[in-house]
């Protein structure tokens, strides 16, 4: 058993040292002209790695599961499989206001420690922003269809939003090693843009006044403040045609990822057969586009809450992927922290995305995990994305 495995791994690194051509010249644009070294590498290699290997993600993996939160190498995944993630998300919200941790509670200075470590074994980081609705400074989910038009060029909170992305420069620049090297993160702002439930979402601004707000944040970040180690991640909720996953697409000269979230809701075997059709559908629309505009690809979400399928990671997740030239995928958080009588507290009642040892779907995870496309942290480390 042990033998196979490790034959396994071995042919795995072979397969994948000859398709990804290291040594040979691999080109792919990042949006970004000056992305540093590092970012270019790991675009390169995702992209060679295109149709040969999907990175698993997990959303907060390293600060928290179920039932416990910041306990030093624990993770959910790896209490599960063995492994932790090849791809960890966090979020940035909150960082806007000064806040010193995000609105999920995580400290920023824990964020960028995760990073660090992540990035030291060869990992990626993607981040998300549920930045606060900066018209009238309530919660992301706040919408006002007043905000975009507020925050662009000569609106009334232009300024205020330039003092937003300048402290999100700050701290994305701020992700290095400790001898200094700048760390490549993939960014997926403004996500979900096809959504109703977010103040950039589609029924609070147009399709051009969100493509003014990409174009804006991306020349801002990348002329004003100089931050060159981001990939850009465009990112939809449900789309059901081409002209509806491109409507908000701002470009290809602004974005590197081309992506969508999708969540299975029921167990029922007519709502299961309808999730896999769908995100079929739409993974069929997105890889053609990314194809054609030579992007990579991602489901940058993906999951059922507290997966109540015994075979789910086989049989509904893998099934939906496998003919999918996807470069990664990621699960949302487990768990989390709630503020209650002033203090941070665990929420044991909270929703999880990757299976405790309780859960129906723990077996078929495991099963899901060792499937030779599937790239957790041990294979991914092994590839030296980062050379
Ligand atoms: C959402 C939920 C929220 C959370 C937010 C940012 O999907 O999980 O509870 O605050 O993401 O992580």
């Amino acid at each position: 058993m042990l033998k196979l495995s490790v034959l396994f791994k071995v042919a795995f690194f072979l397969l994948i040292t000859l398709f990804t051509g290291k040594g040979t010249s691999q080109t792919f644009q990042t949006a970004d002209r000056k992305a540093i070294n590092k970012a270019q590498l790991l675009a390169q290699h995702l992209s060679a790695l295109s149709g040969h290997g999907i990175l698993f993600g997990h959303q907060d993996d390293l600060a928290y599961g179920m039932g416990w939160a910041y306990e030093e190498g624990k993770s959910d995944v790896k209490k599960i499989t063995g492994d932790y993630p090849a791809l960890y998300g966090f979020d940035l919200g909150h960082l806007e206001l000064n806040s010193t941790y995000n609105l999920d509670s995580v400290p920023f200075r824990k964020i960028r420690e995760y990073i660090k470590r992540v990035y030291g074994k060869g990992g990626v980081i993607t981040l998300s922003w549920h930045a606060n609705n900066p018209f009238n400074k309530r919660s992301a989910w706040d919408i006002d269809s007043s905000t975009v038009a507020s925050i662009l060029p000569n609106g009334s909170n232009h300024y205020l939003f330039r003092e937003w992305l300048h402290t999100i420069a700050i701290f994305l620049k701020s992700l290095k090693t400790g001898s200094g090297e700048v760390i490549p993160v993939l960014f997926r702002p403004y996500h979900e843009c096809t959504g109703n439930w977010f103040w950039w979402g589609k029924s609070a601004c147009t399709d051009e006044q969100f493509k003014e707000l990409w174009k804006f944040t991306f020349r801002f970040l990348t002329q004003t403040e100089q931050v060159h180690n981001l990939l850009y991640v465009f990112n939809t909720a449900d789309f059901s045609t081409a002209e509806d996953f491109e409507r908000r697409y701002p470009g290809d000269a602004y974005v590197d990822v081309v992506s969508f979230d999708a969540y299975q809701n029921s167990a029922l075997p007519d709502a299961k057969k309808a999730f896999i059709a769908t995100t079929q559908q739409k993974l069929l629309l997105l890889t053609s586009f990314a194809k054609e505009h030579k992007k990579l690809s991602a489901i940058a979400e993906i999951g059922f809450e507290n997966i109540p399928d015994t075979n789910w990671w086989t049989g509904t997740f893998y099934s939906i992927i496998k003919d999918y030239s996807i470069n990664y995928i990621l699960t949302w958080r487990n768990g989390g922290l709630k503020k209650a009588t002033g203090k941070w507290q665990f929420q044991p009642s909270y929703s999880y995305f990757t299976p405790t040892k309780e859960n129906a779907s723990a077996t078929d995870f495991i099963r899901f995990k060792n499937i030779e496309k599937i790239i957790f942290q041990q294979k991914l480390t092994a590839l030296k994305i980062y050379q």
